[in-house]
Parts: structure tokens; sequence; C-alpha cells
């Protein structure tokens, strides 16, 4: 009788541990960074995030217009916030204290280089 009980307990320790390693998957960290950008309009919003989706290790990129920050989320094991700036940057946008790549921001659209001005595409 008692080494039913005994048996049973560390069933019952083993099946905890078990559940424990199920509900915890060891590689699925991701990390976020809010990064300020230079985007005008609805179209600078789709381009950044466009650019930061196909970048691998990006898991998510949603820029807010009205503040102009972006919200990425990534895997820390595949890209870095840094990394994450310099997509920015090629894509023709300032990222905190990263400046725009000069190539890529004289490709912009003419309303999309003015930082802060008014956009004619801007809802
Ligand atoms: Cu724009």
């Amino acid at each position: 009788m008692k080494a039913h009980i005994k048996y049973f307990a560390a069933a019952m320790v083993l099946l905890t541990f078990a559940t424990s390693f199920v509900t915890t998957p060891a590689k699925k960290k991701t990390e976020v960074v809010n990064i300020l950008t230079s985007a005008v309009c609805e179209s600078c919003k789709a381009r950044i995030e466009k650019a930061l989706k196909s970048t691998d290790g990006v898991v998510e990129a949603n820029l807010n217009l009205d503040n102009k920050k972006i919200k990425v989320k990534f895997n820390p094991d595949k890209i870095s916030a840094e990394q994450i700036r310099t997509v920015i940057s090629n894509t023709g946008y300032d990222a905190d204290n990263v400046k725009h790549a000069e190539t890529a921001f004289n490709n912009l659209p003419h309303c999309c280089q003015k930082a802060g001005g008014a956009c004619e595409h801007k809802e």
C-alpha cells in the first residue's frame, strides 16, 4: 500500500516535469524594440513594414504614424536592434540615431522625403 503511494507520487512529479517541458518550448524567445522613424505617410509606413517583414529574424513590425514609432518584434538569435535600424535606414528613413541611407532616401517619392511635412497622399 505504502509503495503504491510512493509510485503515484513519483509519477506525479514526472508528469509535472513533462508538462513544463511541453508548455515552455526552449526556442521561442522574441524581443521587442521601439524605434523612432522619419515616416511621413501611409505609404512610408507600408514601405518600412514591408522591408522589415521580409527581413529574416523579424517577427512583427507595426508603425504608428501618430508618433512615427515602429514596434518591431524580433528573434535576437537572428537579428539585432541595430541591424533593424540599418534596414530602416536602407529603406530611406531615419531610425533613432541612425540616419537614412542617402541613395534610398533620394529614391523615395518627393513628399515622403519631408520629415514632418505635409504629404499629398496623407489621410
Ligand atoms: Cu510617405
